[in-house]
């Protein structure tokens, strides 16, 4: 049993479409805490900062204006295994195929756009979360 930490954010598009009750409904349904809730209006250092393995590839550009289109909700969660645990319930990146059952394969929506509007980002290993926690709750 390893308790841990994880950084959840709900996307501009899981807000915009009044999906954030539902995503953190899942979470607790789990049986994963809400340990802190904050409304973000992101900016371009704070995307530059969390999406910096990705810069330089051809959809950065269009995923750092996409998370600056609206407010995101970022939440600490804490729970036994959690950060493989949210990434299970996320679903994998793309919501087209992404598995029933799973927040981005139920609810997420394939636009055809440059990124994926798949609702939901949840950090991918330990030091991740660390990392990204600090950038999103300091
Ligand atoms: P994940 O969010 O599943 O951890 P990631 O870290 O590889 O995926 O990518 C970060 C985000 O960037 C992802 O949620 C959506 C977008 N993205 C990733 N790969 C993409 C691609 N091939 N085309 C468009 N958007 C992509
Ligand atoms: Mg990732």
């Amino acid at each position: 049993m390893a308790v841990e930490e994880t950084l959840v954010l709900v996307k501009p598009d899981g807000v915009t479409r009044s999906l954030t009750g539902e995503i953190l409904r899942r979470i607790e349904a789990k049986g994963y805490s809400l340990v802190d809730i904050r409304m973000v209006r992101a900016d371009r250092n704070l995307l530059a900062a969390h999406y910096a393995e990705h810069e330089g590839k051809p959809f950065y550009e269009p995923l750092v204006e996409f998370m600056m289109s609206g407010p995101v909700v970022a939440v600490r969660v804490a729970g036994d295994r959690v950060i493989e645990g949210f990434r299970s319930l996320a679903g994998t990146t793309d919501p087209t195929t992404a598995a029933p059952g799973t927040v981005r394969g139920d609810l997420g929506r394939d636009w055809g756009l440059a990124v994926q509007q798949n609702l939901v980002h949840g950090s991918d290993s330990p030091e991740s979360a660390a990392r990204e926690l600090d950038l999103w709750f300091s």
